[in-house]
């Protein structure tokens, strides 16, 4: 069966979640990885497709109308729906995932990312600053291990929730692991163990 499925992507957690969705699901897809540093995602060509510049991104026109989704955690959901898996039918399951992804996108990527860009971008990058900010994800992955704590997934079932994660626990593992959050270690070597989740990572590294 032909793709149908365009993937603009590039090896960062954001764009490795599309991925992560789209092995995990088995859908096929057309990969067209981008070099950021080159600038591939400001290309007149791609900003007709997604205008803000940015991957990932997914244009499908297997129908029932031919659908752009940008939004690493949107298209999780779009893909979850398409595919019917990894998103519970019930309203109660189904609004448990939804809410944990809400909470690693918002509470946990936020930190994440703000992490990051003091590391790598900021005009000031004050020891003191980068302490604080990676205190702010410890706190943020504690919180997760005591999620896990006598579960195996997020929200029940494994879900989008977890695949959507586990691109950003494979950047931090170590402080997971420094940090003896157990729960979430355990959580990290159920999805490490899963091929296509390790695929993807390969995927776009
Ligand atoms: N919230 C968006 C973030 C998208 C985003 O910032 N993508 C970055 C890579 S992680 C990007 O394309 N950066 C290139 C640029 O800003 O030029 C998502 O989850 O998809």
């Amino acid at each position: 069966m032909a793709a149908t499925i365009d993937l603009y992507v590039a090896g960062t957690p954001n764009g490795q979640r599309s991925v992560v969705a789209l092995e995990e699901m088995g859908l096929a897809y057309n990969l067209h990885k981008f070099d950021l540093a080159k600038g591939d995602q400001k290309k007149p060509e791609y900003l007709a497709i997604n205008p803000h510049g940015r991957i990932p991104c997914i244009v499908d026109r297997s129908g029932p109308q031919p659908i752009t989704v940008t939004q690493s955690w949107a298209i999780c959901l779009y893909l979850a729906e398409k595919s019917g898996k990894f998103l519970p039918k019930d309203p109660v399951g189904r609004m448990r995932v939804i809410e944990w992804m809400f909470h690693i996108a918002t509470d946990v990527m936020a930190l994440h990312s703000a992490h990051g860009a003091l590391q790598r971008s900021a005009p000031d990058k004050s020891s003191a600053n980068i302490a604080w900010a990676e205190d702010r994800v410890r706190d943020a992955l504690a919180y997760l291990d005591r999620r896990l704590k006598g579960q195996d997934y997020f929200a029940g079932e494994i879900s989008i929730a977890d695949l959507a994660f586990y691109p950003v626990y494979n950047r931090r593992r170590g402080l997971a692991e420094e940090n003896n959050m157990e729960n979430l270690t355990r959580w990290g070597a159920r999805m490490d163990a899963r091929p296509a989740c390790r695929r993807a990572l390969e995927i776009v590294s």
